[in-house]
Formats: C-alpha cells, sequence, structure tokens
C-alpha cells in the first residue's frame, strides 16, 4: 500500500509545476481540475456561474505562489508595514483585474474560448463585493493596488460586511433598494484565518482593582463580547512578485459566551446573542458624507479597529518585536474619522493591557497614526453623544479625558488666556447635548493631517481644522487623491490601451508620467482617426448595454455627457439635468434650431434616507421619459439614467464618456476620483474650480478644458453677503422652472418637484442659480468645439497624454516619503527549495 507520508519525505514540485503554471494547456487543466475537485460539477451538468468558480479557482492557485512569497520576504525581513484603516473597501470585481496583474489576461481568455466557453459571461458571473459607499472607499481599494504595485509592505484592514452598498433598481422613476447578497455564490477569493480570530469587548463599565503588585489600576468590564474572524483576500501588484493582503473582519459569537447561556437552558438567549453579534459586521451604512449617529455604527467602527490593532500585536509577537517598537513596525493610515477610535484603543492595549507608562504609549500612539480628511461638508463630521459613547465604550471615554486634558494642557500655555480657542479645540463639543468629536482625536493623536486636493487641503487650514492648524502647522499637509491606470484604463478601456501601447510602449502602466509621449502623437492626423474608432467602438459597446438595460436607443454619433457619482446636492446633478430642461425647452421652442445631438447620462445612487437627492433621480427620470417619447427632439437630445453605478458599470462609462461632468459647488468637492478616470479616458471636462478640478487643468492646460462658475472664494463671498438666488433668474432659467412646477415631467402633478425647485428659489446652500447662466454658456462653447471633430480630438488626446499625475502610484509614492517612511521591498518568488518540508 502507498504510504501518504511518503510525499513529505521526498517534496514533489511545489510550484510551476502543471498545477500553476502559467501557460495556456497549463491552465486549461486547471480550470476543469477545479470544475471537478472543488465544484464537484462535470461540464454537462455546470453553470455559468460554477465556470465562473472553477476559472476563479485556477487563478486564486497561481496568486497564492506570490502570496507566500510575499508573506516570507516580509516575514524574514521584519519589513516596515503600512497598515490601511478603512471602513470601506469597493474593490469591484477581482477576477479581470488579477488577470491584468498576472499578465495573463489573453492566455486565459483563449484558453476559456478553447474550452468552448464564452470568457465574457463567465468575467459578468462574479457579484462585486461592494464594501463601500463611493470615492472614499474606491479610494482605498484603488491604494492598496498601488501599494502592492509599488512592493510597499502593507495591510488593508477593514469589514467583511455581510451585505455591502445595496444594489439599485428603478421603479416608476424612483429609487427604491435591495439588498446586496454578494456572498450568495461564495467568495473564491478570500481565505478564512480562523486561527487568528480576536476577542473585542463592547459595553458594560469600568471599575478599579489593585494588581499583584498593589498598583491602583482600571479594569474594563464588558457587557458583551464578540469574535472577529480574519478573511484575508491576496492583493496583486501589477507584473511583480508582491501580494499583499487585505484583512476583513466577520463578528461571530464567541462560543464561551452563549455556553453559559445555553447550559441554563436558555436556548433562545444563546441564539439572540449569536444573532446579535453577527449584526455587527452585517450590513454597510448606505450614508455618503453624512453620518447617522447610530450606536451600531459606532460598535462597527471599533469592532474592526481593535481587532486589527490586536492583530498587528500578534504580528509583532511572530516576528519577536517589543511593543515598544510598535510604531517602528507600522505605519497606520486613518481613512477619514471613520477609524479614528484607534487612537483611544491603542492606548488602552498599551497602558491597560500592557502596562505601558502614559507618556510612553502616548509617544508611540502619534508616531502611528497619520489622519486623511476626505470632506469640508459640516453634516460628515462624526460627533458622538456622550451618552451613546459610553455606552458602548466607557473605558475608552475615560481615555478620551485624559487625553483631552493633557492636550487642553498644552493648549492653555500655548495660548494664553483664551478660553474660546480652547472650548473650540476640546476633543469634547460643550455647545448644548455633549459630543466626542472624532475629527479632533484624530487629529490630536496622529502626526500627519492631510487633505486629497490643493485646493481641499487649503481650506482645511483655514476653515475646518483651522484650530489645529494654528497649533501644529507642521503636521499638515496634501496627497492629491489618484486612480490606478490598471484598472481604470488597461482593465476597462483595452482598445485604448492597446492602442497607447502600440505608440509608446507598455511602461506607462508602471509609470503613468510616460503617457506625455503622447502628445506629439495629437498631431498625427492618422493616430486621431485610430483615437476616435476607438472612442467610438467603446460608444457603440456602451449604446448595446443602455439598450439592454434601460431598452432605449442611444445614438453612438451623439456626445456623450455623462455625470456618474454618488447623488448629492452639493455635486448638482440637479444644475446638470436643468440645463438638459433648457435644452429641450429651446427644441421645442426652435425645432430648426442647429443642435448638436446629445446624449446625457446619469448614474449614482442616493442615501436611502436623503430624500431629495431621491427626488433629484425621479425629476432625471422624469425627464429622460418626456425627452425619449417626444418625436420634436427625436436624435437630438436624450437622457439615460443607468441603474446601480458601481465598478463594474464605471468600467464601462468611463471608456465610452466623451464630456465629464464635475460640476459641484466650488469648495465642495474634496478632489473627485472619478474626473480623473474621465480624463485618462480621453473624456473632457466641463468643471467649476473645485477639488482636483483645478489639478486636472493645469496639467492638461486651460485651453483643454470647460471651465464655468463661480469660485470658492466667490461662493464664500456670495454667502456673505446672503445669497438670493432670484437675482440670478433669468428667462430661461424661469422657463425651466415653469415647466416642471406646472407638472409637465410629472403628469400634471404640480406638487411633486416642489420641495426640490423651492429650495433652489429660496435657500439653496449649493448655488445652483447662481452659476446655471455660467454653465449654460459654457456647455454651447462644449457643442461648438465637438464640432470639429479634428480639434476635439486632440483635446481629448491631450487630456489623456497629461493624465499621468492622476496615478493612484503617484499619491502613494507620495504618502510613503512624506507620512510613512516605508520602504519598498521587492519580493522573490520561493522555488521549491525554499519550502522543502
Ligand atoms: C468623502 F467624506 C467623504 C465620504 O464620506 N465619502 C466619500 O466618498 C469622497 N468622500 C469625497 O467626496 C471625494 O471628493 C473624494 O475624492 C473621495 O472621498 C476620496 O478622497
Amino acid at each position: 500500500m502507498a504510504t501518504p507520508m511518503k510525499s513529505m519525505e521526498t517534496p514533489t514540485e511545489l510550484y510551476d509545476d502543471e498545477r500553476t503554471a502559467l501557460t495556456k494547456e497549463a491552465f486549461k487543466r486547471a480550470f476543469l481540475d477545479n470544475l471537478l475537485y472543488v465544484q464537484g460539477k462535470f461540464p454537462a451538468l455546470a453553470s455559468q456561474n460554477d465556470y465562473y468558480q472553477a476559472l476563479a479557482y485556477a487563478v486564486r492557485d497561481r496568486l497564492l505562489q506570490r502570496w507566500i512569497s510575499t508573506a516570507a520576504a516580509y516575514t524574514k525581513q521584519g519589513s516596515r508595514t503600512v497598515a490601511y484603516f478603512s471602513a470601506e473597501f469597493l474593490m469591484g470585481p477581482h477576477l479581470g483585474n488579477n488577470l491584468i496583474n498576472l499578465g495573463i489576461y489573453e492566455q486565459v481568455r483563449e484558453a476559456i474560448s478553447e474550452l468552448g466557453l464564452d470568457f465574457d459571461t463567465l468575467l459578468r458571473q462574479e457579484d462585486e463585493p461592494g464594501l463601500g459607499n463611493g470615492g472614499l472607499g474606491r479610494l482605498a481599494a484603488c491604494f492598496i493596488d498601488s501599494m502592492a504595485t509599488l512592493e510597499i509592505p502593507s495591510l488593508g484592514y477593514g469589514i467583511r460586511y455581510e451585505f455591502g452598498i445595496f444594489h439599485q433598481e428603478i421603479v416608476d422613476g424612483w429609487q427604491t433598494e435591495r439588498t446586496d447578497k454578494w456572498l450568495r455564490f461564495g467568495n473564491p477569493w478570500e481565505i478564512l484565518r480562523p486561527e487568528w480570530a480576536v476577542e473585542v469587548k463592547l459595553g458594560g463599565h469600568t471599575e478599579q482593582y489593585r494588581d499583584e503588585q498593589e498598583r491602583l489600576r482600571i479594569r474594563w468590564v464588558p457587557g458583551k463580547v464578540v469574535v472577529g474572524v480574519p478573511y484575508d483576500t491576496p492583493i496583486l501588484g501589477f507584473r511583480n512578485n508582491t501580494a499583499n493582503t487585505l484583512r476583513l473582519w466577520k463578528a461571530e459569537a464567541p462560543e464561551s459566551f452563549d455556553f453559559s447561556t445555553f447550559n441554563r437552558g436558555d436556548y433562545g438567549g444563546a441564539v439572540r446573542q449569536k444573532v446579535w453579534s453577527e449584526t455587527l459586521s452585517k450590513v454597510l451604512y448606505p450614508n455618503d458624507e453624512q453620518i447617522q449617529g447610530k450606536t451600531l455604527r459606532l460598535e462597527q467602527q471599533y469592532f474592526f479597529v481593535s481587532a486589527s490593532l490586536q492583530d498587528m500585536m500578534r504580528i509583532m509577537r511572530v516576528q519577536k518585536l517589543p511593543l515598544e517598537r510598535f510604531h517602528e513596525k507600522f505605519a497606520v493610515q486613518l481613512n477619514d474619522t471613520h477609524p479614528a477610535i484607534a487612537v483611544a484603543e491603542l492606548m488602552r492595549l498599551l497602558v491597560d493591557d500592557h502596562v505601558m507608562p502614559w507618556e510612553q504609549a502616548w509617544d508611540i500612539t502619534c508616531k502611528t497614526f497619520a489622519y486623511t480628511n476626505h470632506t469640508l461638508l459640516p453634516e460628515a463630521l462624526e460627533c458622538w453623544p456622550l451618552e451613546l459613547f459610553k455606552s458602548v465604550l466607557p473605558r475608552h471615554l475615560d481615555l478620551i479625558y485624559e487625553i483631552n486634558v493633557r492636550f487642553l494642557d498644552e493648549v492653555r500655555i500655548r495660548f494664553y488666556g483664551d478660553e474660546a480657542r480652547l472650548a473650540r479645540l476640546s476633543l469634547i463639543d460643550e455647545h448644548g447635548e455633549r459630543y466626542v468629536r472624532m475629527a479632533h482625536l484624530a487629529c490630536v493623536g496622529s502626526h500627519t493631517i492631510n487633505g486629497v486636493a490643493e485646493l481641499h487641503s487649503e481650506l482645511l487650514k483655514q476653515d475646518v481644522l483651522r484650530d489645529f492648524y494654528e497649533l501644529w502647522p507642521h503636521k499638515f499637509g496634501n496627497k492629491t487623491n489618484g486612480v490606478t491606470p490598471r484598472r481604470w484604463m488597461a482593465l476597462s478601456n483595452p482598445r485604448l490601451s492597446d492602442l497607447i501601447s502600440e505608440a509608446i510602449g507598455d511602461s506607462w502602466l508602471k509609470n503613468l508620467d510616460e503617457l506625455q509621449k503622447l502628445e506629439p502623437f495629437a498631431q498625427d492626423a492618422a493616430f486621431r482617426q485610430r483615437w476616435r474608432e476607438i472612442k467610438l467602438a467603446n460608444k457603440v459597446d456602451f449604446a448595446a448595454f443602455v439598450k439592454e438595460r434601460n431598452g432605449i436607443n442611444i445614438d453612438p454619433a451623439s456626445l456623450f455627457d455623462v455625470q456618474v457619482k454618488r447623488i448629492h446636492e452639493y455635486k448638482r446633478q440637479h444644475l446638470n439635468i436643468l440645463h438638459v430642461i433648457a435644452l429641450y425647452h429651446r427644441l421645442r421652442s426652435d425645432p430648426n434650431a442647429d443642435f448638436q445631438p446629445r446624449t446625457f447620462i446619469f448614474g449614482g445612487k442616493a442615501a436611502p434616507a436623503y430624500h431629495m437627492a431621491k427626488l433629484i433621480i425621479k425629476l432625471i427620470n422624469s425627464v429622460a421619459d418626456v425627452v425619449d417619447r417626444d418625436p420634436a427632439v427625436k436624435d437630438r437630445l436624450k437622457v439615460v439614467f443607468l441603474q446601480n453605478f458601481n465598478v463594474s458599470n464605471g468600467q464601462r462609462v468611463y471608456p465610452a464618456a466623451e464630456l465629464s461632468e464635475q460640476i459641484s459647488t466650488a469648495g465642495k468637492e474634496a478632489s473627485g476620483t472619478g474626473n480623473m478616470k474621465f480624463s485618462m479616458n480621453g473624456a473632457l471636462t466641463i468643471g467649476t474650480m473645485d477639488g482636483a478640478n483645478i489639478e486636472i487643468r493645469q496639467e492638461v492646460g486651460a485651453e483643454n478644458f470647460f471651465l464655468f462658475g463661480l469660485t470658492a472664494e466667490q461662493v464664500a463671498q456670495t454667502k456673505g453677503r446672503g445669497y438670493r438666488p432670484l437675482e440670478h433668474m433669468t428667462a430661461e432659467l424661469q422657463e425651466v422652472i415653469s415647466l416642471i412646477n406646472s407638472g409637465f415631467f410629472s403628469r400634471g402633478d404640480v406638487q411633486m418637484f416642489r420641495a426640490l425647485t423651492d429650495g433652489l428659489l429660496w435657500h439653496d446652500p449649493y448655488l445652483v442659480f447662481a452659476d446655471f447662466e455660467s454653465y449654460s454658456e459654457c456647455q454651447l462653447q462644449v457643442s461648438q468645439a465637438y464640432r470639429d471633430v479634428d480639434h476635439w480630438t486632440r483635446m481629448s488626446i491631450l487630456n489623456s497624454a497629461r493624465s499621468g499625475k492622476f496615478s493612484s502610484d503617484r499619491t502613494i509614492r507620495e504618502y510613503c516619503a512624506d507620512i510613512w517612511r516605508a520602504p519598498s521591498v521587492p519580493v522573490r518568488l520561493l522555488s521549491q527549495e525554499d519550502v522543502k518540508v
């Protein structure tokens, strides 16, 4: 009989054997093996999803070699590691991206089609992990991609929500929400690590006690305990050997906890405990830039932060590093204030659990954290009512009081006699009901604070965080956002990427500044022709997609004008749709007017409780409906609302766009990142002087950008004087508002959009009317420019050629140099020799 141990004595080849080779033949074999041995299906019975799963597992096998090699390299070198703390990681589908990064996309496509299957159908099977709301979550995803590509040792830490961002469906023009069951068919990209589970305490109270050395100490007696179980997803670098880790925590009930209940015969109680525990990682809060102030949300934040810090301490134990060197081993980036409780939690772990003196623990804490702010909107600044905070984190409240006392002492000496300043800076807001200010906790506990675009970082210093800037100017800096060109160009726009590589070679994907080499091609008529053909082909693809989804025909020859992003008043989708109505009115009034045909494409989700945003969606759909049915404007004006805008749909729309709408009220959009994706893919921008628009315009040149509207300074002045919308009323705008209020778009219902129009007329913090004329005028210039096909194409090429700055690789290089001080650690693939058992 063959002994199973035999193979252990003479290790056979572990890697680069038939099982994980990158050749087409090996891949086919692996695919069929996975279908049989993992899915338990044979081809006649397999569904498309079974095939997708088999494909995903075959790819995953090929990631693991890199993952193990990376872990080995980092462990051996005890590398300095970036821990990116984020409540959101909006990853989008993994399969295509992993194939791109492994460099086997084409081989695998061929292998699959040689097996008689449709590769694109299989790609579409993946339910994308939508564990984020919008820009902030997608930024985290681009950042971990860039860290892996730049070979920076890093861990992304977050929550494995069972239900991600809701699925949006439009019913009778209104947004409806359906639960996102992304885990329904399993997730082949994650690996469960039950052996690294940790306990997280919540609630209860604190008490004093004396330790063995008779020292007076404080103990936290929790009301409940949950277990955090890590699920790891490998994050590949682009064509290198690095595979970093995204570690997401699932909440489970600790067995010991419900056993006691169970033993008492309280079966219901035991189950309730389990249900409650799992609620913690059940669902992503769907609010963007608006806090809801729910206890569960604070519990979620603390849950993942505590689990992550404990996990980092475990890693230090494994690597035999003393906790005194925590800040040398790890650089932690706080993605907004959602993980800011980490400042108090690290103090608790060091002071309470590891009996470290306060001063030393505080020194380590401040050297560990850095904080990124993502918004200037006051409604997004997290403040927790004191009582709520205390009920969830009684020990942390005490620690925050202590941090605050010491902090305000420092301020008192610096700003002698300035009581008002003390109140403004305090970690506790004491005007009326008392609150814990999470942004203040983040600022006090971090060595560096940054905004996400030049203007935003300036406004932070002048406005929201002014007092902190006056106290610690050296802590402040800017890190303009970026996006990964791997997903947002190579994967989503293969036609354009191939043309670019043909022209300038393919190293631009690792060094996006090389796109500059495209500039001379803007003067080359043949190249321009190919550039146009590609845009047209992308538009044709997108039109087919719209036909399938919305059942309407859009003309690929019309100008594709796109606004896709979360629906929010400050982003001003209503400014866009008012202008569409104005165009409609012009066409109806003068049917023979010279008119550049346009397709207006909208997409984005509204927070479920944000009524105004939902009303804006309804208005867009209502206009779309009327315009579609009106033969008078047929073929010249179309409006499409793309349902359920997410990463996958984004990958379809950016390559097809010609005009990118970035029309927020100046001073409100921190950066924007969609603006960058459009520009890279050759769309021109119509935009305000806001967020990263300013830097995009700077890079691509004012002559290749359609600028309109008030500047942030003018917005502030206008508001200072008292903004009166009626002063900006024009005849055309009057027509537009009247048409809406007449019930023309709402089947005679004159009330339907009143909340919206009244808001714009009487109290509009976003100055829509003030910018309307300038916007309209600018759109006229767009239409004229579009008619000069060659000129437009030149501008399009130059937008792409000059978008190098907006690679998230550049952003991450800056974080590494200025904030993290984390050197890269190249990974060598382990050979069979290295892993002999
Ligand atoms: C900012 F504060 C927040 C938030 O809660 N969610 C979110 O997506 C966005 N953001 C900003 O609105 C964008 O301007 C910015 O580009 C993005 O974060 C990433 O920094």
